[in-house]
């Protein structure tokens, strides 16, 4: 396609120059080259699809980056980037040193606030409207939350609070009835029902309504009219009991409507905060995305015309496998019952979902809520699994805490992508829940070196119902299963030792296990001889185990994929604060360093933080035999 118009916009000041007509183009334009880049780089697809014409409305209408715009989520900001000075990097996206696949504030000055996690938005909105008012500074602030977005609590905390101080934000509910699976609760349906009822405003109406130039007798007879006519939202929606000026539905892809309302809304000076609530259609303008079940929320590289990914894994994923494994554990157990917030298929408990349908409970993009949940469930007998992302879980803290750890309640926390994601980056790297779970008191706190393992804490956990629990796996797939194999519950707090050797000891916790095999195998090879210990549990840790090590090696190297205060952690304070015997070894430790780890391949992140088995091979090499190192370093100069 030739990019007639899209190739004269470069930031939002081309496109305010153009008529809606060449809007209309352009939108057709910037559709065709989104669906161009996905293809190539795989990434979020379906929401860029369907926030097109309002991209283009808003940056049309708004003095961006003057007015701010802060988009819910940030999954759905790729054509934001390319109309805000990145049309030529886009096909970068979610590669090494290309764009951010989320928003993040030093990429772009129109990139007001980063997101990620969802339901931020209307808060930091909020902050942004006050802190401007107290400059004196007149400008818009505009949030773009999502149906499913909105399902969080953190976005009611934000609307009753802009409602109640009534600042002049101006919230924009993208309603596209999906979230990643289907959206679900109460506000669902409630949506859907202002939507029915109201089925697309009369857009005169709404403008009539936004508009202040009638005397002020006279506008409110006709409000009053045109409201007793429509019949629907008299009574006054959820929004405007919270003291906003609700408008709409309106259709999100038609720009003979998105642009006069929001010419009305920035023109117009109100006395609260405005909720335009936008319809629009996840995935639009691209038939297999449209048709499918998740209309394409995250894809990988793809063939534009038959729709169908480039490549496709044929191994099961760990979360597939957990998925699997819990359906058929629940099977044998009717008090099982599994919980997702809002990632039934990324946590592979869609697989649960149809087997016992009547047990798994998706509450929505509410982590805190599932956990306190879980707890309630726990506290009547039942073995709740909540599984969750490592990242997300971060919102639960207190949750967990207050409602699981101090009550020491069974709930089994479901870790999934945990350590290093890839192109997804910072924001959703599982770095820290070892740390955070680790210290808290009555949990037992487990990591999976393998797929094999993975089962086995599955069915640990099962057992342990007098305290909380959890196991943390990684993103995608490892060495596979041998599917032959029966696998049994390990016994709490015991490693495991893989090969025993005098050089070093290598203690792993987690799914840096295959690395660490790959490097013990290299070392053997040159004659070293490497104990191997995939040490399972963070907590209770096998002191014993530990002790036999310090006893025996000289050297000892520890590998976690998380930040300081995890497993390393626990094995440094156990050697100096807790064991009588004075330490004689030398101990040293593989964590993520102190800082955010950029997207790339998880390979190369891995690579990058020294944990390859290469790295880890060099790192061993730089403890047991430093000349070694020394050499090589020359030999390869
Ligand atoms: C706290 C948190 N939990 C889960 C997610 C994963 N997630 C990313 S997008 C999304 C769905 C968002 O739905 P919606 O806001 O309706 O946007 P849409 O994709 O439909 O445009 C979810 C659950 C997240 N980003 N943040």
């Amino acid at each position: 396609m030739e990019y007639k118009i899209l190739n004269k916009i470069d930031y939002p000041l081309d496109l305010r120059k153009l008529k809606i007509a060449e809007l209309k183009l352009l939108s057709e334009e910037l559709r065709h080259k989104l669906i161009d880049v996905v293809s190539k780089t795989g990434g979020h697809l379906g929401a860029g699809l369907g926030v097109i014409e309002l991209t283009i409305a808003l940056h049309h209408i708004f003095d961006t980056p003057t007015d701010k715009l802060i988009w819910d989520v940030g999954h759905q900001s790729y054509p934001h980037k390319i109309l805000t000075g990145r049309k030529d990097q886009i096909q970068t996206i979610r590669q090494k040193g290309g764009l951010y696949g989320f928003v993040k504030r030093n990429e772009s000055k129109y990139d007001t606030f980063g997101t990620a996690h969802s339901s931020t938005s209307i808060s930091a909105g909020l902050g942004i409207k006050i802190a401007k008012e107290i400059k004196k500074d007149t400008s818009k602030v505009i949030c773009v939350i999502g149906d499913g977005a909105l399902s969080a609590g953190m976005a009611y905390e934000a609307l009753n609070n802009a409602g109640a101080l009534n600042k002049q934000v101006i919230v924009i509910l993208n309603d596209n009835d999906m979230s990643i699976d289907k959206p679900v609760g109460a506000m669902s349906s409630y949506l859907s029902k202002l939507m029915s009822s109201n089925s697309y405003s009369n857009i005169r109406w709404i403008i009539k309504k936004i508009s202040n130039k009638f005397p002020k007798v006279f506008a409110k007879t006709l409000y009053k009219a045109e409201e007793f006519s429509k019949g629907i939202v008299s009574g006054g929606t959820l929004f405007e009991e919270l003291g906003f000026f609700y408008l709409g539905p309106i259709d999100g892809h038609n720009l003979d409507h998105l642009i006069p309302v929001l010419k009305n809304i920035n023109n117009n000076n109100f006395d609260k905060p405005i909720f335009l609530h936008v319809i629009t259609k996840k995935g639009k303008g691209y038939k297999h995305a449209e048709e499918a079940n998740d209309k394409f929320h995250g894809v990988n590289k793809f063939d534009v015309i038959t729709g169908s990914p480039l490549s496709k894994s044929n191994s099961k994923s760990y979360s597939e496998i957990f998925g699997e494994t819990l359906s058929q554990e629940a099977k044998k157990d009717n008090t099982i019952v599994a919980i997702t917030a809002a990632m039934a298929s990324g946590t592979g408990l869609n697989i649960f979902a149809q087997n016992h349908p009547k047990r798994f409970f998706d509450v929505g993009i509410a982590e805190q809520h599932a956990v306190t949940m879980s707890a309630g469930l726990a506290t009547e007998g039942m073995k709740p699994f909540a599984a969750i992302y490592s990242t997300f879980l971060q919102r639960a803290y207190d949750q967990i805490i207050h409602d699981v750890a101090i009550q020491k309640l069974p709930v089994r926390f479901a870790i999934d992508r945990a350590g290093q994601v890839g192109a997804d980056g910072a924001t959703h790297a599982g770095s820290f829940d070892i740390a955070y779970l680790s210290c808290l008191p009555n949990f037992i706190v487990m990591a999976a070196g393998d797929e094999q393992e993975l089962i086995k804490m599955i069915k640990t956990s099962i057992l342990i119902d007098d305290r909380p629990s959890s196991f943390r796996f990684p993103r995608g797939s490892g060495v596979g299963l041998d599917i032959k194999k029966e696998f049994l519950p390990i016994e709490i707090g015991k490693g495991r030792v893989l090969q025993e050797g005098n050089s070093i000891a290598l203690i792993n916790f987690g799914a840096r296990l295959g690395a660490c095999q790959d490097c013990t195998n290299a070392l053997n090879s040159k004659g070293y001889t490497i104990s191997l210990i995939d040490a399972r549990f963070a907590k209770p840790m096998d002191t014993k185990l530990l002790d036999d090590l310090l006893n025996n090696h000289e050297f000892i190297l520890t590998i976690e994929e998380g930040s300081i205060g995890g497993f390393s952690s626990i094995v440094l304070d156990y050697i100096h604060n807790k064991r009588s015997k004075k330490n004689s070894s030398v101990v040293q430790n593989l964590i993520f360093p102190d800082k955010f780890i950029d997207h790339n391949t998880p390979e190369n992140q891995y690579k990058e933080i020294g944990m390859d088995a290469k790295s880890i091979e060099n790192k061993i090499l730089s403890m047991i035999d430093p000349k070694e190192v020394d050499l090589k370093i020359i030999r390869n100069l």
